[in-house]
């Protein structure tokens, strides 16, 4: 499942990721992408345009544009946002009740229900060691008690032998009766399904429902059927309530769109998963991993924390030692300028470098806001790497064609390289001598008015 989405989102983000800078019209041509891959992918429409819209906003306009790495942060809001479509909360089958526990388990006809009953009882005995009763409703189809006590035969759990003739209430209340008196701690039903929304087939789970109590009732739906699914949800949502899904079929090539739009459409957290048709093939639910899956990376989250982290750290460090050496260039000032907007004010950059705490207050005073930083961090990022270096080949024409780029004016362009310049002058000075105290009163003077000229 997911395998078509999971190369679309790869390809995107490879391309996503080759840029350096990212610009907002990178960002829509992406989006655009993403909102075509989830649809193909069987996504429904309400949901991919939620998706997209809050992708956006998050990604354009804020800090990830001008971020150390803006294709990762972008990735990284991708995949918060999809663990959010599918379910952020505790996804695990909820046994905090007085034993015996009662899961109930719906859902339409050939969806893996019975199946999935018996992984899930065998799964509840190996995980949490509990005492297990499974139990058969279905008296629609002639084989399916027998189906239900082979496999939990196989599974080595106990069910509750059919008596010919009895009716699914009936069942339901014998059964409560044994998982009281023989000390079951989890007791797990199996219904009737139909092939289609039947309301007679709701009225009775209803009734077997006020009967057993169930502290979870489970939709069994199959990854396969596409947006029925989500219909099939919604239907046996409101006429009998659900407290989670369990998607079958994982393992098949399905697009899995409908997994994405289940949650979002119902409010009902998709608990598990079958990968297989064997009594093991049961998973939690995991929203991190299937986001992950989908993205085509393993563990993103950590992935981008550590590439953020590890390129600030050791691009400051990197800056600093060659700044203190007289060769403080242009991508230098960028990195620093945006490791401050990163810290939120100006006194960042000064914390930056060696001893020059005596004259945050000064700094301060000069009133340098973020708007500044900003406009100075888009120049420097439309300059390219040669002229970062090198500001000496910055003519007239290429400051005309940084200040279009950056949406600034040529003025703004020339104060910056001269704001550069002088920094880069007085952090060697300041290397040669050892630190702030060998600054004297006029370069620190310079300093301050340098700042204090760029204002606003
Ligand atoms: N590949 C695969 N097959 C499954 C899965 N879950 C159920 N099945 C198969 O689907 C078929 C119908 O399952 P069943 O439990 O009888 O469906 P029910 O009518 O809803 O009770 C069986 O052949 C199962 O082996 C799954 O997660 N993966
Ligand atoms: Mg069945």
């Amino acid at each position: 499942m997911f395998d078509a989405l999971s190369s679309k989102f790869t390809d995107i983000f490879d391309r996503l990721g080759k840029k350096g800078v990212l610009s907002e019209g990178d960002v829509d041509s992406a989006l655009r992408e993403i909102r075509v891959a989830l649809l193909e992918a069987d996504v429904s429409l309400q949901v991919v345009k939620e998706f997209v819209s809050v992708v956006k906003e998050k990604s354009v306009g804020g800090e990830v544009l001008k971020s150390v790495t803006p294709g990762q942060m972008i990735i990284k809001i991708v995949f918060d946002e999809l663990v959010e479509v599918f379910g952020p909360d505790n996804t695990s089958i909820d046994l905090q009740a007085t034993p015996p526990v009662s899961i109930m388990m719906v859902g339409l006809q050939g969806v893996g229900k019975t199946t999935t009953s018996a992984k899930l009882a065998y799964k509840l005995t190996q995980d949490e060691n509990k005492k297990l009763l499974l139990v058969s409703l279905d008296v629609a189809r002639p084989a399916a008690q027998e189906q239900l006590s082979i496999l939990a035969k196989e599974a080595g759990i106990r069910s509750l032998s059919a008596i010919l003739g009895e009716q699914p209430v009936g069942i339901a209340s014998r059964a409560m009766k044994v998982g009281v008196s023989e000390g079951y701690d989890i007791i797990v039903f199996d219904t009737a399904g139909r092939l289609a929304i039947d309301q007679e087939l709701m009225r009775e789970l209803s009734e077997i429902k006020n009967i057993v109590t169930p502290k979870e009732t489970i939709l069994v739906a199959d990854a396969l059927s596409g947006q029925d699914a989500v219909n099939t949800a919604n239907e046996f949502n409101s006429n009998v309530g659900l407290t989670g899904v369990a998607l079958t079929r994982v393992d098949g090539d399905s697009r899995g769109g409908a997994a994405l739009s289940i949650r979002s459409s119902t409010g009902c957290p998709i608990k598990l998963m079958g990968v297989g048709e064997k009594l093991g093939d049961l998973e939690n639910f995991d929203a991190e991993r299937i986001a992950g899956r989908i993205l085509g990376k393993g563990d993103i989250v950590g992935l981008v924390e550590k590439a953020s982290q590890v390129i600030d750290e050791t691009e400051a460090k990197k800056s600093a030692e060659r700044a203190l050496k007289g060769k403080f260039t242009l991508e230098d000032l960028g990195t620093q300028l945006s490791q401050v907007r990163k810290m939120g004010d100006m006194k960042g950059i000064m914390g930056m470098l060696p001893g020059i705490g005596k004259i945050k207050k000064q700094v301060a005073d000069a009133n340098i806001d973020d708007k500044m930083i900003s406009h100075q961090e888009a120049i420097i990022f439309s300059m390219t790497p040669m002229e970062r270096k090198n500001p000496k080949l910055l003519n007239g024409k290429r400051r005309k064609r940084i200040a279009a780029g950056s949406g600034t004016s040529v003025q703004e362009v020339n104060r910056l390289l001269k704001q550069h310049k002088q920094m880069a002058q007085m952090m060697k000075k300041m290397g040669k001598s050892g630190g702030i105290s060998g600054l004297d009163a006029s370069v620190m003077g310079q300093l301050n008015q340098n700042f204090g000229q760029f204002r606003g």
